[in-house]
């Protein structure tokens, strides 16, 4: 009886420890570079994004506030800030970090802050400063930053002077930060460059980071990893080094496909996850921020968005139900089957009793998916929303 009730309070405190941020962009239409398939309860206004945001949250209990695209959710900046501070009252989901876009303007053609014209670059740097004031404004901790520059073929660039353009303005966006302020770095091997990406992989990002100065992290997307490459290794690495500062959730098979977290890959997520709570049950003071970055073309958004909070509250808890002494002590002796078999048995083990238990103590509905399949919220929206997504231009 009481190793269950041990067990029961084990599994509680991580869930209750459990938040994972819902990008805006999440909810809207989108599509892949080949077209999109529009989707009539899809988002199209900042204010359908926070509803959609508060019914998830109502669902699961775990994603309290909602990542923001600074030109697509505050296409007047700073102009916006109230009207988003509204609907953070009215929808009970606060603003979360604050996504500068350099990707979509016409300028950007050959890149934002590493584009050759001083010029472009002043106007990039200058989206970044606006995107600092808008956060510190909406109260948000972090801005986190994808860079798409790069170039599309060999010769076609100088690499080096572009690395020093980026600290330079990095290191200028850092300068205006707020105390308590965080600049996230994001990589990215390739796409929408396909020769050369500026910021392609962790190192990179490390440098860049470190340069830029000490409010400023790397920021993990998963599915923005060669083929093949360890992430938990490299997660171990910025643990190591008090770099890292938070994830875009999504699953892969081939690129940056954005899939669903866990469809793919769950034992991934779950080895991830395991490197934290391992660096957490030592002491180290880990100010991890996880978010999700996906926006699905086919899978209906709202049940998509529940699929992956309910997934990673699975494999979190799997992950924090390790016995990390007894995985020590077969690590150092080099039990290797013993070792390995810790490892599995948590991830194999069916934790969704354990989080049904929480999730009636929290007076949340059982099964969030069946919820929100069945409970007409889907219905109602398509319904309100029907006739004006395809009107509206993708991410809008
Ligand atoms: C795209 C990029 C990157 C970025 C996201 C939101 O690949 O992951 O974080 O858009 O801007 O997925
Ligand atoms: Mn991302
Ligand atoms: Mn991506």
């Amino acid at each position: 009886m009481c190793a269950e009730k041990n067990l029961q309070r084990q599994a509680f405190d991580a869930l209750d420890a459990f938040r994972i941020e819902i990008p805006s962009w999440g909810f809207a239409n989108t599509g892949t570079r080949f077209g999109k398939f529009v989707q009539a309860a899809a988002a199209s206004s900042i204010e359908e994004k926070f509803s959609d945001a508060s019914e998830i949250q109502r669902l699961t209990g775990a994603t309290p506030t909602m990542a923001l695209h600074v030109l697509w959710d505050l296409p007047h900046a700073l102009d916006d800030v109230e009207k988003v501070q509204a609907l953070e009252t009215e929808y009970g989901i606060r603003a979360g970090s604050i996504n500068p876009n350099l990707f979509q303007n016409q300028e950007y053609k050959f890149g934002s802050l590493c584009n050759p014209s001083a010029e472009v670059r002043a106007a990039a740097l200058e989206h970044m400063m606006v995107s600092v004031q808008i956060a510190g404004a909406l109260g948000s901790r972090d801005v986190s930053l994808w860079l798409p520059d790069g170039s599309n073929y060999p010769g076609t660039q100088n690499m080096r002077k572009r690395i020093g353009w980026l600290e330079e303005a990095l290191q200028q966006t850092h300068a205006a930060l707020a105390p308590g302020q965080r600049l996230l770095v994001e990589y990215k091997p390739f796409e929408p460059a396909f020769y050369h990406t500026d910021i392609a992989d962790w190192g990179m990002a490390l440098h860049l980071a470190q340069v830029a100065g000490p409010q400023a992290r790397v920021l993990v997307d998963t599915g923005h990893h060669y083929q093949g490459q360890n992430i938990e290794q490299l997660v171990a690495w910025l643990i190591h080094t008090g770099m890292l500062g938070g994830f875009h959730f999504n699953d892969r098979r081939y690129a940056d496909d954005d899939l669903t977290l866990g469809s793919i890959d769950p034992y991934q997520i779950f080895r991830i996850f395991h490197e934290i709570l391992l660096a957490e049950t030592e002491g180290k003071a880990l100010d991890v921020a996880f978010m999700i970055d996906q926006s699905h073309n086919l899978k209906g958004k709202m049940e998509a968005m529940v699929q992956t909070v309910c997934t990673a509250q699975e494999l979190w808890l799997k992950a924090a139900l390790v016995d990390h002494e007894l995985l020590a002590i077969r690590q150092e002796s080099c039990d290797l089957v013993g070792a390995e078999e810790e490892f599995r048995v948590a991830f194999w083990r069916d934790v969704r009793p354990l989080i049904a238990e929480w999730r009636l103590s929290k007076s949340l509905p059982e099964n969030p998916l069946e919820e929100i399949r069945t409970n007409g919220y889907v219905e109602r929206i398509t319904k309100e929303r029907a006739g004006r997504a395809s009107a509206v231009s993708s991410y809008a």
